[in-house]
């Protein structure tokens, strides 16, 4: 495959409602698109999950519209790639880190080679699931029982997994009204987004006597040891999430003890190719991982729906439908689910979905078009 031109865009996709963690608050999202075009007219999308601000990583919209320009279209432009595979080792061989905006780009010549190729997406990354089961991410409320009331809503709702955003001096108590409200029967967990140390043992351990299926990323994303330390003293399986950047931190992850779980988000390691490995190297230990979310559009949520169909995505994903999040998504038809299932599309080539231009259009805030230099 050969990309010849790529717009990057970014648009402004109000929330329905704020969603807030330990670090902050959402109450709409800029997101950068990628569309990726070749020399026949065929184009693939891909976005960005970076954010406003430098607080899940150390990436934003900024630095990747300047990463994606400066760096990442150069580098592809006018190349021959024997597949989309290739455009990870190119992209990091060139330069470190930039791994969201490295992935928007990467994930878009996935798309376009499935198109080239006229099969789904799913079916060129080697997803074997017919349907993903769902999860849902609840931010921090304004108190307890105003969560207790949207984890109950949730379950009717059909979610299979509950996860909770906790910071410190929001979490136990969160827990116990949600257990209180929900009694058992629906997997619960929570997502700290690093925000304790190993001085919140205290809680920590208060946290494991209540019957989590997980905690997240409790401690800050370097602290790979600190969390082996942790998983020594805790029964509940640690899941890590911003910790991940690749295989190599998954094995790492897998020799230390680290943890047990792994979300995976294929824009936060650098793209398919790179959350394949991951899958592969959990796979290989017996570690189960799950698709994560970081409040997509439609057109990640399908780049994230297709990678879940690979076989040792074992535990429902952040993955909850269109409605969920806005009032009215970028493609169509819009994602939704079914008894907390999402069917994986594999009724046409590509993403499964198409992006509705006019409204990504109206959405459109810049917009640049870069061509091979030459
Ligand atoms: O840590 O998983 C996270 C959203 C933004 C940034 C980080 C995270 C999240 C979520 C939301 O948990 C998941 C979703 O997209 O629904
Ligand atoms: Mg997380």
């Amino acid at each position: 495959m050969r990309p010849a031109r790529l717009v990057l865009r970014e648009i402004g996709l109000r929330l329905r409602e704020p969603f807030r963690t330990s670090t902050g608050a959402w109450e709409q999202r800029r997101i950068l698109l990628v569309e990726v075009g070749d020399e026949e007219g065929a184009t693939g999308w891909g976005e960005c999950v970076a954010e406003e601000t430098p607080l899940y990583g150390p990436e934003t919209v900024d630095t990747a519209w300047l990463a994606i320009t400066a760096w990442v279209a150069p580098l592809v432009l006018g190349r021959e790639f024997a597949g989309p595979s290739e455009l990870g080792p190119v992209l990091d061989a060139a330069f470190r880190g930039h791994r969201m905006a490295k992935a928007a780009v990467e994930m878009a010549c996935w798309d376009l080679a499935a198109k080239q190729e006229g099969i789904p997406l799913a079916e060129l990354l080697g997803g074997t699931r017919a349907e993903v089961a769902t999860g849902i991410s609840l931010g921090l409320q304004p108190s307890p029982a105003e969560l207790a009331d949207k984890a109950t809503a949730a379950a009717a709702a059909g979610y299979r997994r509950i996860k909770l955003k906790i910071a410190p001096g929001a979490d136990v108590a969160l827990v116990a009204a949600v257990q209180a409200a929900l009694g058992e029967g629906i997997p619960l967990s929570v997502d700290a987004n690093g925000a304790y140390s190993l001085d919140d043992l205290d809680v920590l351990r208060r946290l494991d006597a209540m019957e989590l299926a997980m905690i997240e990323q409790p401690l800050a994303a370097g602290d790979l040891v600190r969390h082996a330390e942790l998983q020594r003293q805790l029964s509940t399986p640690l899941c890590l999430d911003e910790s991940i950047t690749g295989a190599a931190r998954a094995e790492d992850m897998i020799s230390l003890g680290s943890g047990r779980i792994i979300n995976v988000k294929p824009g936060r390691v650098g793209g398919h190719a790179a959350a394949r490995a991951v899958h592969d190297v959990a796979a290989g230990a017996g570690v189960p991982v799950w698709c994560g979310g970081m409040l997509e559009s439609g057109v990640g949520r399908a780049h994230n729906v297709a990678l879940a169909s690979l076989p040792n995505f074992r535990l429902p994903g952040d993955l909850s439908p269109s409605a969920r999040y806005w009032e009215r998504d970028i493609v169509y038809p819009e994602w939704t689910m079914s008894a907390g299932m999402v069917t994986v599309p594999r009724d046409r080539p590509g993403l499964g979905v198409e992006v509705d231009h006019e409204w990504v259009e109206e959405l459109t805030v810049r917009r640049v078009l870069l061509t091979r230099e030459d």
